[in-house]
Order: C-alpha cells, then structure tokens, then sequence
C-alpha cells in the first residue's frame, strides 16, 4: 500500500517543455485545475500529498516522475539523472524533497535514467533503454536496487518516449499494454490486456492502492479496466498529454 505522494505544480512556462505531441500549446490556468483534480484523486486513494512550488526554470519539471525513483517502503529513493539536457536539474532541485522521506542514491553520469522507463511490479523493476535512459544509467540502478532485494530487467525500445507511455500495472500481476509490449517476452509472466490500438495514450493508467486512475477520454479503454475490481477514478489529462505526459508522470508514489 502507498501512503505518499509528491507532485509539483505546473510552472506558466509549460508550453516550452519537449513535446512530440502535435495538439497545440497547453492552457495553463487548465492544467492547474487538471492538477488540482489529479491531487484530488491521490488524496481520495489514501496518499498524503506533498505539493512542491512550480520552477519556472524547468518547463517539464510538473512530471516530477521522471528526475526520482521511490523505493515504496525501504525509506530511500534513487535520484534520476533525466536524458533530455532541458531536464537534467530537476534532479538536482527535488532533492530535497526526496531527502525528508529518506536516503537518496544518484544516479552518476554519463548514465541517464529517467522515472518515466521505470515500472515496478512486486520485487521487479522493469527498465526501458531508451532515449532517455542508457545502459549505464541501467546498470546502476540495478546495483543500487539489488541491495534492497529487488530484481532489474532492461527492456529495450524501439520506439517511444518512455517505458510506461507503454505498459503499466493494473492491477494485481496484470498489466495494459500497447500491441508491440504485449508481445514481448519479458512480460510473459503477467496477464495482459492489449490497450485499443486507437487508445494508445490510455495505456498510461495509474494504479493507486485499491483505486484506478484512468484519464478521461477513451471509453473502450474504461471498459476493460471496468473489469478489473478496482475504484475507478477519471481524471482528465488533456493538457498535459500536449506535452507528453500523463497520469504516471505526474507523482511519485511510495
Ligand atoms: C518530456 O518530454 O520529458 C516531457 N515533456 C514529458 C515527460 C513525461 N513523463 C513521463 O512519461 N514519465
């Protein structure tokens, strides 16, 4: 079970942040109501949440997945090293929001990891090796996650920002996926459910405790998670999607 959380409020320079996205310059003032709702939906599935101040220095820095990696329970958490030189400093500037929860290991260059490559499920770690994340910044991760008694499988990337743009846990040993991860052997042993292939972006659904955040907007994708158990919670994210992001990057969880 997770009772933490920390998130960071959208800084007004948002729309400078990287994007492949192709729908426009996001709404500011929206997106801080979307966030809003997004904190909402934490608290309503039992996390406390730490809000952090916006940095108008970094655009990207309200997905705050990516520049850490928590270890849900172990008191510690790893400090990123973001493969996009835009976002390199957030590592540096959430430090110390790291260190009130506990010890906090880096990752040294010229590794890069970015939170957003990085799915956990149970005792394991998947890694994706992508544009962001190298095999250097992988290796350590592993070093460091192995002394805390998890596992570290690499799962190369053809194509894609992230890992979890991709696949993510749904719940319990059982993944939403896109067609091309479904297939792929390092997850042969969850059960998956292949994301409508016009639904790409729901595959980012955020499993919180007993709750399921699904983003607002995909109703073949609410349907299959409807048969899963969980509380389903929408929670729409349509202004940040025009950056790249979505439910995952916007919180740390532990
Ligand atoms: C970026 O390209 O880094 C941001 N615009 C989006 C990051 C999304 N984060 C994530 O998927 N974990």
């Amino acid at each position: 079970m997770f009772s933490q959380s920390i998130t960071r409020i959208p800084p007004q320079s948002m729309a400078q942040g990287l994007t492949t996205a192709e729908l426009g310059a996001p709404d500011h003032a929206r997106a801080l109501k979307q966030h809003a709702d997004y904190c909402a939906a934490l608290a309503e599935a039992g996390l406390e949440v730490d809000t952090l101040s916006p940095l108008a220095e970094y655009p990207d820095s309200v997905f705050v997945e990516d520049p850490a990696v928590m270890l849900p329970g172990k008191n510690a958490a790893i400090l990123a090293r973001p493969g996009a030189g835009s976002r390199t400093g957030e590592a540096e500037a959430i430090r110390p929001a790291l260190e009130k929860y506990g010890e906090v290991f880096p990752i040294e260059g010229p590794g890069t990891l970015d939170g957003g490559d990085v799915l956990l499920i149970r005792d394991r770690f998947f890694v994706g090796i992508t544009s962001r994340t190298n095999q250097q910044g992988f290796e350590q991760f592993r070093a460091i996650v192995n002394r805390f008694g998890y596992s570290a499988t690499p799962v190369p990337l053809r194509a894609g920002l992230h890992l979890k743009t991709d696949i993510n846990l749904v719940a319990e040993d059982t993944v939403l996926s896109s067609a091309d991860m479904a297939a792929r052997p390092e997850f042969a042993d969850y059960r998956v459910i292949t994301v409508p292939g016009d639904e790409a972006y729901a595959a980012n659904c955020l499993l919180v405790n007993e709750t399921l955040l699904v983003p607002a907007g995909f109703p073949k994708t609410l349907a299959l998670m409807q048969g899963l158990g969980s509380k389903i919670r929408i929670v729409d994210t349509s202004e940040y999607r025009k950056m790249d992001g979505g439910l995952t990057c916007l919180s740390l969880r532990f």
